[in-house]
């Protein structure tokens, strides 16, 4: 069977079998422990080879890229160092349900279990972050154990791969055939599925759906929405999934984020039947295991999602049905409608409450900057199309509650709320559409984790634009600290560099904001330099979430601990 085929190094029958795979680029920081794999690079033009900063960042990029294009994002990073700084965006592909291939240098065989320079056993380090890690040990078995990592990446509930590559297998030369492009595999809802789901839905009286979740395409999120508006079904999304229904339909009523809005987080505890389709209805979407009982929910639970172990997972369905995204919207898309159902108004009421979210919430002090305005004025300048990336943190309450997400447009966020994310999320999304609008958002405390990938951004020639929430803290944490130990500050005040300033070192654009009407300005200047771009938001420190103030969490402490 190999009698024809060319002997190739275990290296070039890497990149042969990536590009079989049609990848089309992969993000790496060089090790000398994958230098095969990196000359056979030199040979395939066709892969967009991103040269990173910190693998931190590199793997941030790759989990983004699966996250927006729905193919495997692809990681090369060298054994020990690299792959342990890798380890956050592998986490993160794991809890968002993101296809990603890593593909990790590792000591050469004869010297395994010495603990030879940077050795590390990939199998057991990886093992509970990633859907599947094994080692290539032959290289004639690098196109089998290729397409098995993205049979694997991609089928089923998606999600990160691990492969070792011993440096000496890699020099190995052998004759193997190449296999590809890999077809994931999606169950389908059967159709006694769905009669009964119908059956179910019409015969609640405040039914509410939540998506969330990967593997929806445009086609599936277009599907969605039409079976939702077709029943006037209303429909939150999981946390960081708000790009999945059109923000704008009349069904959309918010979502279940950190911030999720209380007026939402009552009526979803009030509805008597959910329908979950595609999220795992994890411990933030669920408001800490709150909105549902466990293991009976409490009401009825119709709960739609691409892998088996999920279904019965935490909580008990009335009804679980297996079945990919596009497979699962589309037949419910082609579903009789219920018609004149009896949560009309139910919907109407849900509705309402979501747009009365969006007018800016009022302080004490009103702020010389104020966010919510600004977040109003970026919601009507967005183009259909813009690419929104977050990282975690407070400050990005103020995108979650206040922009209306859509497809083509996308919403890029770490559901592993993994800070760092945000600017490695962004230079990948605007390599992979350089023509659309990219912005990240970030805290200072989650920029200075991977900021440096800016200069990824700029060695490319593209400009992701980088809105700064500066308030000069790890907000998120103090504000904890202001609810369990009011007024003791340790551990979160930060002091910044001159963020603008640091743009500027890298060749980009950089602006400081202090005052509202000071943003517009900026943002067009930002989009108009084409560089990337850092605009700093000076915030009030006291303003600590869209809809309080630091001082106002402390007394609130203080009165609870008085009483
Ligand atoms: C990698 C990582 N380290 C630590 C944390 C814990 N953490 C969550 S939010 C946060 C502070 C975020 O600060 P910043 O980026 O400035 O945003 P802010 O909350 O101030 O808006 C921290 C430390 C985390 N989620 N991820
Ligand atoms: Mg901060």
């Amino acid at each position: 069977m190999t009698a024809n085929l060319p002997l190739m190094s275990g290296g070039q029958l890497v990149v042969a079998a990536l590009r079989a795979h049609r990848v089309r680029m992969a993000f790496s920081v060089a090790g000398e422990s994958y230098l095969e794999v990196l000359d056979a690079l030199y040979d395939a033009p066709e892969i967009h080879l991103v040269t990173c900063r910190q693998e931190g960042g590199a793997a941030f990029m790759a989990e983004a890229y699966g996250k927006l294009t729905g193919e495997p994002g692809v990681l090369l990073v060298t054994r020990g160092p690299g792959a342990c700084n890798a380890s956050i965006g592998v986490h993160t592909a794991f809890q968002d349900s993101t296809p990603m291939i890593v593909l990790v240098g590792q000591v050469a065989r004869h010297q395994i279990d010495r603990e030879a320079f940077q050795e590390v056993d990939f199998r057991k380090m990886y093992a509970p972050l990633a859907k599947w890690v094994t080692q290539i040990d032959l290289a004639e078995r690098v196109p089998e154990l290729i397409n098995q990592a993205f049979q694997v990446a991609t089928s089923g509930r998606p999600g990160p791969v691990v492969l070792a590559l011993p440096e000496d297998m890699l020099r190995d030369r052998a004759a193997a055939a190449v296999v590809g492009p890999y077809h994931a595999v999606h169950a389908h809802p059967g159709a006694a599925n769905l009669a009964e789901m119908r059956r179910l839905v019409a015969a609640a009286e405040r039914p509410i759906m939540l998506v969330g979740g990967s593997g929806w395409s445009d086609a599936a999120a277009v599907d969605i929405a039409r079976f939702a508006e077709a029943n006037q079904l209303p429909v939150c999304c999981s946390f960081r999934r708000q790009d999945i229904v059109d923000n704008r339909l009349a069904s959309f009523v918010g979502d279940l984020g950190t911030g999720a809005a209380p007026a939402l987080v009552a009526r979803f505890k009030a509805a008597d039947l959910v329908l979950a389709v595609g999220a795992r209805i994890g411990e933030i979407t669920s408001q800490s295991y709150t909105l549902l009982g466990v293991p009976d929910p409490g009401k009825t639970l119709i709960h739609v999602h691409a892998a088996a172990e999920e279904l019965g997972r935490v909580f008990r369905p009335t009804l679980a049905i297996q079945s990919g995204m596009p497979e699962f919207a589309a037949a419910a898309a082609a579903l009789e409608p219920i018609l004149a159902p009896r949560w009309r108004g139910w919907r109407e009421a849900a509705r309402a409450e979501y747009e009365a979210g969006l007018a800016p919430s009022s302080f004490e002090t009103a702020p010389v900057l104020d966010l919510g305005r600004v977040m109003s004025w970026l919601r009507e300048r967005l183009p259909d199309d813009a690419i929104v990336t977050s990282d975690a943190g407070n400050f990005s309450g103020w995108p979650n509650r206040f922009l209306q997400y859509r497809r083509p447009g996308r919403q890029l966020g770490p559901t592993s709320g993994a800070m760092g994310y945000g600017v490695p999320a962004a230079v990948a999304a605007k390599l992979v559409h350089p023509e659309r609008v990219v912005v990240g958002f970030c805290g200072d405390g989650g920029f200075m984790m991977t900021g440096q990938e800016l200069m990824t951004a700029l060695g490319e020639g593209v400009g992701p634009i980088i809105l700064l929430f500066n308030n000069a803290m790890y907000g998120t944490i103090r504000m904890h600290q202001e609810r369990r130990f009011p007024g003791r500050v340790v551990g979160t005040a930060l002091k910044n560099p001159d963020f603008a300033a640091l743009a500027a070192a890298y060749g980009g654009f950089g602006a400081v904001i202090a005052l509202t009407e000071e943003f517009a300005p900026a943002f067009e200047a930002a989009l108009a330099s084409r560089r990337a771009a850092i605009i700093e938001l000076r915030m009030d420190p006291e303003i600590i979430t869209t809809r309080t103030t630091l001082s106002a969490l402390r007394r609130q402490a203080e009165a609870a601990s008085a009483s």
